[in-house]
């Protein structure tokens, strides 16, 4: 019997289900993507992963439900570009910056209405620690963990894709001219377009769509 293809339960804007669907497309593994709208979530997906959030990644005999998972286990399947290649504590030490403090100050700088007494400033310069750590590597090197391309890279990029679009004109005068050429790298690539197709909502019934 041919085994199912794993269900992807993603939703395009969502910076964790970007990393995901990254690590997916690199690895080469198919799935089945199922669009999902946040405030009309499919019983399915909740069935599989009560907590509610995105991305899923629903295999035959496993549900695994946070992004960074879904990325060590897709490129444990295949990983032709060596994502996997430095030091895997290292890369896991800086996305959780990013997962962590960095992505706290995003939201407050982003949402500043939606938290109380959150100062944008103050939460902007929160996020430019991580900023300069990043600026650090990349004026060494093209990317963060050497000349190619790694997990760290891909599962950071979305975040700070999100963090300029919030803090337009200053991102432009900023001085981190790395990170932006990164960046600038990144959301002008085929490979960046590849995983941002529109889809749409997965109705229960439905087949998902094939991806990549
Ligand atoms: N730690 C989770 C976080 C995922 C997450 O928070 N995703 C957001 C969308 S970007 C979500 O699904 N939020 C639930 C909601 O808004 O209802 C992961 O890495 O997968």
């Amino acid at each position: 019997m041919v085994a199912a293809r794993p269900i992807l339960y993603s939703f395009r804007r969502c910076p964790y289900a970007m990393r995901a669907r990254l690590a997916i497309k690199v690895s080469g593994v198919a799935v089945d993507l199922r669009e999902v709208v946040l405030r009309d979530k499919p019983e399915a997906m909740l069935e599989a992963s009560p907590k509610g959030t995105v991305p899923v990644l629903v295999l035959e005999n496993q549900v695994i439900d946070e992004s960074l998972d879904v990325m060590l286990w897709a490129l444990g399947q295949g990983d032709p570009e060596g994502w996997l290649a430095p030091d895997k504590g290292d890369m896991l030490g800086l996305i959780a910056a990013c997962d962590g403090p960095f992505k706290h100050h995003l939201d407050r700088f982003k949402y500043a209405t939606r938290y109380e007494d959150a100062d944008p400033l103050e939460h902007r310069a929160g996020a430019e620690v991580l900023l300069r750590a990043l600026e650090g590597r990349l004026a060494q090197n093209r990317w963060l963990f050497g000349q190619e391309a790694s997990l760290a890279d891909y599962a950071i990029l979305p975040f700070i894709r999100q963090f300029a679009a919030a803090a337009k004109g200053w991102w432009e005068a900023a001085p981190y001219p790395h990170v932006r050429g990164w960046l600038d790298g990144f959301t002008g690539s085929d490979f960046f377009r590849s995983i941002m197709k529109k889809y749409p909502q997965w109705q229960a019934g439905e087949p998902g769509i094939p991806f990549p």
